[in-house]
C-alpha cells in the first residue's frame, strides 16, 4: 500500500511540479483589450439583440463573464479613454469632454501621465495598440509616448472607414508617430494587424490594445466606398450619402463586421496556442448613438442616463474565469488599470481612483462599497448601490432614481428621500472639490 502511495505521489508530483508545468502556471497572462466605439448595451445577441447576428461576441460571453452593470467613465469617447489609460477620473487629466478635430488639435493626454501601458511595460510586457487613440492629435501625445511600443491607427474621434480622413479633412492613419496612408476598411485593417501581432513569436507576455472604430459614424459598411476628402473640412460623424433606413442597415453590417473580426482574434488566439493564458476584455467606450440599441436603458451617447454610459462588457479568461457567468457588480472603465495590474502583479506606482475587479472575476466577490461619479459639461451624476442622483451643474437640482425598480429613470424620488439626496449631494461636492483646480481642456 505504501509502495502504491509513493508511486502515485511520484507520478502526481511529476505532473504537478515539473518545471514546464510550473512555468506555465506562473506565466503572466497575455492581455487583449478590445474596445468598441459608440456601441449600445443592447447591440449584441448576448445582451438581447434580435437584429444583429453576433455569434462570436456571444461565444465570448458564453465562455467568459458578462457584466450587466459596467459603466464607461464618460458618455463620449475621449473622457472614457483618458480614464481607461490612467485608472483615474478623467477630470484629473483635464479631459472631461471630447477632443474635437475642429477645436482641440492642441489638447491631449499629458505624456508624463502614468498609463496602464506604461505600468505593464515596466512590468516586462510588450505593448501594442492598433486602432483609435482620441487622446490628442499632436505627435507629442502619440501612443508611443504613452507606453505603447507599437501604434498603428488614427488619433482623431473618427475617420472615413476607407481613406482614413478625419472630420476636418486631415489624413489620419499613423504608423508610430508618422503619417502612413494605408488602404483598408478600418475594422478589417485593425484585425489584420492584430492577427499579425498574435502570430509573432512572443518572448514576453503582451498587452494588445484594440480600440476599433466600429461602430462610430460615419456609417460605412465593409462594402461601401470612401467619401471624405482632404479638400474639405467640417465633415460630420454621419454619412450624408445615406438615408435613415440605409444608415440603419449599414449599422447592422458594421456590427456584424466587428463581430466577425472579434471571431478572427479568438480564432488566432486559439490557433497560436495562446488561448489558455490570454485574457480578453471587451467593452464599448460609451453608449450608442441613434442607430444603436441601448435597450433596456434610456438615453444615448453624450447623456448621463444609463443608455449613455452603461455598456456591454465581457471578460474571457479560460484559465481563471469560469464560462457562462453573469456579474451584476458596478464596475467603471477606470477599474481596468488596477485590475490589469492586479492580475499581472504589476506595481501600481501612482494615485488611482479605480479598483481592481479581479476578485469578482476569480470568485464572483462583490466590489467594495463605494459611490461612483460622472460629470460632463452640463450634468453630474452619482451612483451608490441602487441609488442614482443626477443634477444639472448650474442649478444643482435634478432627480433621484431607484435603479432597482426604475430602469427607464422616469420616477423622480428627490422629494421622497431628502436624506439620500443630501448625502449624495455632499459626496458630489467632495468629489468635485478634488479636481477643482484642474483646467478642463476639452
Ligand atoms: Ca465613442
Amino acid at each position: 500500500m505504501k509502495h502504491i502511495d509513493l508511486f502515485a505521489y511520484s507520478v502526481l508530483g511529476c505532473c504537478l511540479y515539473s518545471p514546464q508545468i510550473l512555468k506555465a502556471q506562473n506565466e503572466k497572462p497575455n492581455i487583449i483589450l478590445i474596445v468598441s466605439d459608440d456601441m449600445g448595451y443592447g447591440d449584441f445577441g448576448c445582451y438581447g439583440n434580435k437584429d444583429h447576428k453576433t455569434p462570436n461576441i456571444d461565444w465570448l460571453a458564453a465562455h467568459g463573464m458578462r457584466f450587466t452593470d459596467f459603466h464607461t467613465n464618460g458618455a463620449v469617447s475621449s473622457p472614457t479613454r483618458a480614464a481607461l489609460m490612467t485608472g483615474r477620473y478623467q477630470q484629473y487629466a483635464g479631459i472631461e469632454g471630447v477632443i474635437t478635430a475642429a477645436h482641440h488639435r492642441d489638447c491631449g493626454l499629458d505624456p508624463s501621465t502614468t498609463t496602464v501601458a506604461k505600468l505593464l511595460r515596466d512590468n516586462q510586457y510588450d505593448t501594442a495598440m492598433y486602432g483609435k487613440w482620441h487622446l490628442g492629435y499632436d505627435v507629442r501625445y502619440n501612443p508611443i509616448h504613452q507606453g505603447f511600443n507599437e501604434f498603428v491607427g488614427y488619433v482623431s474621434g473618427n475617420v472615413d472607414y476607407f481613406n482614413h480622413i478625419d472630420q476636418e479633412g486631415y489624413a489620419d492613419w499613423w504608423h508610430q508617430d508618422q503619417l502612413h496612408p494605408e488602404e483598408g476598411y478600418t475594422t478589417y485593417l485593425i484585425t489584420d494587424y492584430a492577427e499579425k501581432y498574435l502570430k509573432k513569436d512572443h518572448e514576453k507576455p503582451f498587452f494588445l490594445y484594440l480600440p476599433y472604430e466600429a461602430c462610430h459614424g460615419p456609417w460605412q459598411g465593409p462594402d461601401d466606398v470612401a467619401f471624405r476628402n482632404t479638400r474639405e473640412a467640417g465633415h460630420t460623424a454621419v454619412n450624408n450619402h445615406k438615408s435613415k433606413a440605409e444608415e440603419k442597415e449599414t449599422y447592422t453590417a458594421m456590427v456584424e463586421a466587428l463581430d466577425r473580426c472579434v471571431g478572427r482574434v479568438i480564432k488566432t488566439v486559439k490557433e497560436t496556442g495562446l488561448d489558455e493564458n490570454t485574457i480578453i476584455l471587451f467593452f464599448s467606450d460609451n453608449g450608442g448613438a441613434h442607430n444603436s440599441c441601448n435597450a433596456p436603458w434610456s438615453g444615448w451617447k453624450g447623456q448621463l442616463l444609463e443608455g449613455g454610459q452603461r455598456v456591454s462588457s465581457i471578460v474571457y479568461w479560460p484559465r481563471k474565469v469560469k464560462g457562462g457567468q453573469v456579474s451584476d457588480e458596478i464596475i467603471m472603465t477606470m477599474d481596468v488599470l488596477p485590475t490589469l495590474c492586479d492580475l499581472t502583479d504589476a506595481p501600481m506606482k501612482g494615485t488611482f481612483d479605480g479598483l481592481s475587479f479581479l476578485p469578482t472575476l476569480l470568485s464572483g466577490k462583490q466590489m467594495p462599497d463605494r459611490t461612483v461619479f460622472w460629470r460632463n459639461h452640463g450634468a453630474v451624476a452619482a451612483r451608490h448601490g441602487k441609488w442614482k442622483l443626477q443634477i444639472k451643474r448650474k442649478t444643482r437640482k435634478g432627480q433621484l432614481i431607484d435603479l432597482s425598480t426604475d430602469i427607464k429613470e422616469t420616477h423622480n424620488l428627490w422629494d421622497k428621500h431628502p436624506e439620500i439626496v443630501t448625502q449624495m449631494l455632499k459626496e458630489i461636492d467632495a468629489w468635485e472639490a478634488q479636481f477643482s483646480d484642474v483646467k478642463q481642456s476639452s
